[in-house]
């Protein structure tokens, strides 16, 4: 293929860039307009039928097309990723609010206004490539930005720890968390003897287990998720001044969550359902954003902090450094193919543009020795740099030459620097002023004698402080769920002697939570003596500054105004004989405020209303069942009422959402959906604290009842409801 030119200089005005780089990624799209060829560009005369000896003859070896098209086919997989196999990619943009120059030099961080091209890859971290999309996990969050002055890589993820602090111990880490390796299960869990094995001998990962066992494990959707850079970063300035800095991603829709229950059952009712739901918001035209928040730390107050910021398994408190928004990412076009785009891309921590450097945290020391390695390995070769998803949107020179599937044509005889044969003049690199300048060396390493330890700072000690900081700032039904999800984990581990050992470490974070956690285990009672004796224990070494931090928990008041419910799908269950008359001032509501709603019925085609009238079925439930809706609605109507009543299917549905804590409003004679065993007594007096519209058709009260649901939908789930543990769905 004839390698089209970067034609994005590094000079092109801030703004441009977005659209250089898709003409610089159509550049590479095949045509799909031409006669079938095979890849000599021969016209294949007959894709049906091989070539063969007599028409009842075996085939022949003469025939190319065959053996091409077969060769091809056998060759068309390569090894997925060791970790973050599964992924979901799509293209978008950073715009900057103002400029960043008092911080950093980097180009694409001054202008305001500025937008630079960018894309994210979300994955998750454990299961293969095929596993489905729900699983417990933590989730990556990596986005490659083509700035003009390089590709800029910032790989990070969905919770804002690690589960170890140095890289030594990750492969041990993801061997403990895989598949066990003599039966190969089970597939994108850690609830498994080997996980708990190990993270119980290593109680560093306390903290970050308490990320994966809460309800963040769970997104309820990518476009709902906050990212992490997880590592401390430096930013620095045009005269060499640098500041420590943590990135996140804060995204606009909130950041809400699944119920465990729910999540199992999708990830096999819809395995691609996390992925489904970014490609369709982005297709339906809503791109989904997030706003890039930076904590930045001037590099000689670190000290003060009391976090060590070259730890990994802890995370900076809001409340002790704020994090204000400097710009927004938007994802506003799906991928065109998955492979050569979502698969082929390549992230590497190392991948950094003048501006941005690193801090000494030992795992992203780490990282930066392991990636290049990894993508040789899937890439098949040295020059992964230069497939279309991959190659910066600016010039690229230097005499890197050869390798597999080498791409560019480098004219002339000379591959070295420096010289004076390429251009007649001397070429010379001079270690001048230009390109990437190393910060130079910081507090964090100016204090002590450069002998060659293999040891951890002091700082890196207490591996509960932070642990128990989230479990005290998590809210009540968060709190449930971890305990629930330790349990469900646990429950899972055959060997009692690990269970024991890690309620006892639990016993650290928190007493209560161990004891909860070891009840229905069999156990004995959390040790917090036998933990503290075991190997590697390390004990709080000084009282965190704060108790709680409010921006853990799912469970605070999102910032900004009003209800947020933009592109939530909410399911209106009908049949025959529907009253849809408040029906439509609740849709026409709902929509005005971005969310989506489709009429859902036993089968596909109409139902007629109670005043004649044909309504069209946009889902039988069979298909969207109540899992793929985030709030229910059932409109009035006695006929329908009483068939929704007499369909298991229909009852089922509503229980199900009345189980995962969904928002439901049920309006008129169909309230007698919720009259079930453990439900009949209290419904009414706490129906609407608990989400639950008991609506009337009264036109009177419409408008009340669509913002009751409306604000029920923007508190996401209810989990304060009678009778949850009563409900059989
Ligand atoms: Fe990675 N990691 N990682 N990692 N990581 C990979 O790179 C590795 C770590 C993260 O969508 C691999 O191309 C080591 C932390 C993401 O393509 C591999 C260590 C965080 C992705 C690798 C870490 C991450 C990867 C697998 C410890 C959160 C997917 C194949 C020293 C901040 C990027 C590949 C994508 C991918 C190694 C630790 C995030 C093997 C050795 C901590 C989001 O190179």
């Amino acid at each position: 293929m004839a390698l089209p030119r970067q034609d994005s200089s590094r000079k092109a005005k801030a703004g441009d860039g977005v659209a250089a780089h898709q003409r610089q990624l159509e550049a590479f799209v095949a045509p799909a307009d031409s006669p079938l060829s095979t890849d000599q560009g021969v016209v294949v005369p007959d894709n049906h039928n091989s070539l063969k000896a007599g028409l009842r003859g075996p085939t022949l070896v003469e025939d190319f097309i065959l053996r091409e098209k077969l060769s091809h086919f056998e060759h068309e997989r390569i090894p997925e990723r060791v970790v973050h196999a599964r992924g979901a990619g799509a293209h978008g943009y950073l715009e900057v609010y103002r400029s960043l120059s008092t911080y950093t030099r980097a180009d694409f961080l001054q202008e305001p206004g500025g937008r630079t091209p960018v894309f994210v890859r979300f994955s998750n971290l454990t299961g293969a490539r095929g596993s489905a999309d729900t699983v417990r996990d933590v989730r990556g969050f990596a986005v490659k930005f083509y700035t003009r002055e390089g590709n800029f890589d910032l790989v990070g993820a969905s919770f804002p720890v690690a589960f170890v602090q140095d890289a030594m111990k990750f492969p041990d880490f993801v061997h403990a968390l895989k598949p066990e390796p003599h039966h190969g299960m089970p597939q994108a869990s850690s609830a498994h003897d080997n996980f708990w094995d190990f993270v119980s001998l290593l109680p560093e990962s306390l903290h970050a287990l308490m990320w994966l066992m809460s309800p963040r494990a769970l997104p309820r959707s990518l476009r709902m998720m906050e990212g992490f850079g997880v590592h401390t970063y430096r930013l620095v300035n045009a005269h060499g001044a640098a500041h420590f800095v943590k990135f996140h991603w804060r995204p606009r829709l909130g950041t809400h969550a699944l119920a465990w229950d729910e999540a199992q059952r999708i990830a096999g009712k819809d395995p691609d359902f996390l992925r489904r739901d970014l490609w369709e918001a982005i297709a339906q035209g809503h791109p989904p954003e997030w706003e890039l928040g930076l904590q930045l730390v001037e590099e000689g107050r670190a000290h003060e902090l009391g976090v060590d910021l070259l730890d990994p398994t802890k995370l900076v408190p809001e409340e002790l450094v704020p994090v204000p928004a400097v710009a927004r990412l938007v994802l506003h076009r799906n991928p065109d193919n998955f492979f050569a785009e979502t698969e082929q891309v390549a992230f590497h921590p190392g991948h950094i543009v003048p501006g941005i450097d690193f801090s000494h945290d030992p795992l992203l020391q780490g990282r930066l020795m392991s990636y290049t390695g990894a993508q040789v390995a899937r890439l098949g070769g040295p020059n992964g740099h230069s497939l279309p998803i991959n190659r910066p949107a600016c010039p690229v020179h230097n005499f890197h030459r050869d390798g597999g599937y080498r791409l560019a044509i480098d004219r002339g005889p000379v591959n070295y620097e420096p010289n004076t044969l390429a251009q007649g003049g001397e070429f010379r690199v001079d270690g001048g002023q230009q390109g990437f300048q190393n910060a130079p060396g910081t507090a964090q390493d100016t204090h002590e004698p450069a002998s060659k330890l293999r040891c951890r700072p002091p700082g890196f000690d207490d591996d509960f402080g932070q642990a128990t900081l989230f479990w005290n700032s998590q809210g009540a039904a968060e709190k449930e769920h971890l305990v629930a999800a330790f349990q469900w984990e646990l429950a899972r581990v055959e060997s009692a002697a690990v269970r024991q050992r890690v309620v006892d470490n639990l016993a650290h974070v928190d007493m209560r939570l161990a004891r909860k956690v070891a009840e229905p285990l069999g156990l004995g009672p959390p040790d917090p003596r036998a933990a503290a004796g075991r190997a590697g224990f390390r004990g709080p070494s000084a009282p965190l500054p704060l108790e709680r931090s409010a921006g853990l928990s799912l469970e605070s008041p999102a910032p900004g105004n009003g209800p947020v419910i933009a592109t939530r799908r909410v399911a209106i269950l009908v049949a025959h004989g529907v009253e849809i008359g408040a029906m439509k001032v609740l849709q026409q509501a709902l929509q005005d405020h971005g969310a989506i709603t489709r009429v859902v019925a036993a089968q596909l085609g109409f139902v007629s209303t109670s005043s004649g009238q044909q309504l069209p079925v946009d889902h039988p439930w069979s298909t969207m069942p109540s899992l793929v809706w985030d709030a229910v609605l059932v409109p009035g109507g006695a006929p329908a009422a009483q068939a929704l009543g007499a369909s298991g299917e229909a009852v089922h549905f509503v229980l199900e959402a009345y189980r995962h804590g969904k928002p439901l409003c049920l309006i008129g004679e169909s309230a007698q959906l919720l009259r079930v065993p453990g439900l009949e007594g209290g419904l009414e007096a706490t129906a609407a604290a608990a989400g639950v519209i008991l609506g009337r058709n009264d036109p009177a009260t419409r408008l009340q009842m669509a913002q009751d649901f409306i604000q029920a939908i923007a508190r996401h789930r209810h989990w304060s409801r009678p009778g949850l543990e009563a409900v059989s769905a």
